[in-house]
């Protein structure tokens, strides 16, 4: 298949040209002896982060379904029959008891997700309460609600949200495969509007949706070379959910998925790579294997936002059989 190759589509900070990874270099990781990029990628990780500790985050859908966009992987899209239920924004006193087990089973970071395009000024008032409360429970706040129009972000800033969450999700030119309904540029935008007022930035993507290798080294070069690349990476595998046009993709080699871990950990030295969704279908040397290849972060908890998650039992006996600890913040 001819492929088009996007280098780079410059968002409105940008590293240097003589600072920037090239899609070609990244792409040369990937092609890498598997021990040697392993090894180079450990390196890396040893200079910037306590090799046996781990970030966990818990996630929770504060409103569930019926999302007017068209996210190819997206089981809350209303125009996919999911059997995902449209619902409405969860009451504060719910959120708030979830942020509170969540800390008590060891997370360090509560991250509140919206189905929504983006959020309506009265759609913004009662999350702003939720990340008050949330925060004064002694925990890292993080929300996913969408675009971001100008202001909002001030909003949240005041609030007292630690990070947000928005994904490019793959690279510009495979982007349109995947979604109609907005462009790469607004998705840059919102970033921009995120970083300007000091909310930490927690930007990754989506591997598996039958994109090319190049256009995994694209999507991480997006990220690397940002002014500032994003305090946090969220590299998720797809979940395959039926009713879904990703539905039935082929699956990725899980190699693949280590290569990509190792090369977020080699172009993004001082970024928690958070190894995200997928877990559930990964055995427990699968994910050693990312742990080794710089991936320092989880969702931990039984549900990501729709979708399972492995069991906390099962993640503690991981974590136990690895010598990994929680890290606090
Ligand atoms: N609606 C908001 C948005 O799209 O920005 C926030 C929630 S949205 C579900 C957050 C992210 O979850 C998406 O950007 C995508 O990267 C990820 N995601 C959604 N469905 C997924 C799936 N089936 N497999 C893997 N990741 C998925
Ligand atoms: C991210 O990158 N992955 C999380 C979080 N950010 C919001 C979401 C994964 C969703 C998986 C599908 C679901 O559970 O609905
Ligand atoms: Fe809506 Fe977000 Fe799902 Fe896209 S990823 S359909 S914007 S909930």
């Amino acid at each position: 298949m001819l492929e088009t190759t996007i280098e780079f589509v410059k968002p409105a900070v940008a590293k240097p040209d003589t600072e920037r990874w090239s899609v070609a270099q990244i792409a040369a990781l990937f092609e890498l002896p598997f021990s040697d990029l392993i090894y180079r990628a450990q390196s890396v990780h040893r200079q910037h982060f306590d090799p046996n500790a781990v970030q966990i985050s818990t996630l929770l859908s504060i409103k569930t379904g019926g999302c007017s966009e068209d996210c190819g992987y997206c089981p809350q899209s209303a125009r996919y029959h999911t059997g995902v239920e449209n619902e409405e924004l969860m009451a504060l006193n719910d959120v708030v008891s979830a942020a509170r087990a969540a800390k008590e089973s060891g997370a360090s970071r509560f991250c509140m997700g919206a189905a929504w395009r983006g959020p309506k000024q009265r759609d913004l008032e009662p999350v702003l309460k939720m990340i008050e409360e949330v925060k004064a429970l002694g925990l890292e706040t993080c929300a996913t609600l969408g675009m971001l129009k100008e202001g909002q972000a001030e909003q949240l800033k005041e609030a007292g949200l630690d990070y947000y969450n928005h994904n490019l999700d793959t690279a510009p030119e495979y982007y349109g495969e995947v979604i109609s309904t907005r462009t790469y540029q607004d998705r840059l935008e919102t970033l921009d509007r995120v970083r300007d007022v000091g909310i930490n930035v927690c930007c990754g993507g989506i591997v598996g949706m039958g994109e090319s290798r190049n256009q995994r080294a694209g999507l991480l070069a997006q990220l690397a070379n940002m002014e500032q690349p994003p305090e946090s990476v969220p590299i998720n595998l797809l979940t395959q959910v039926e009713g879904t046009p990703l539905s039935g993709t082929d699956a990725l080699d899980p190699f693949e998925f280590v290569r990509t871990i190792a090369a977020a950990r080699i172009t993004m030295p001082q970024s928690y790579v958070r190894l995200s969704a997928g877990r559930e279908r990964m055995s427990d040397e699968l994910q050693a294997l990312c742990f080794i290849a710089g991936a320092n972060s989880i969702f931990y908890g039984e549900k990501l936002l729709t979708t399972g998650n492995p069991d906390v039992s099962a993640d503690q006996a991981l974590f136990a059989k690895l010598g990994i600890k929680p890290e606090q913040h």
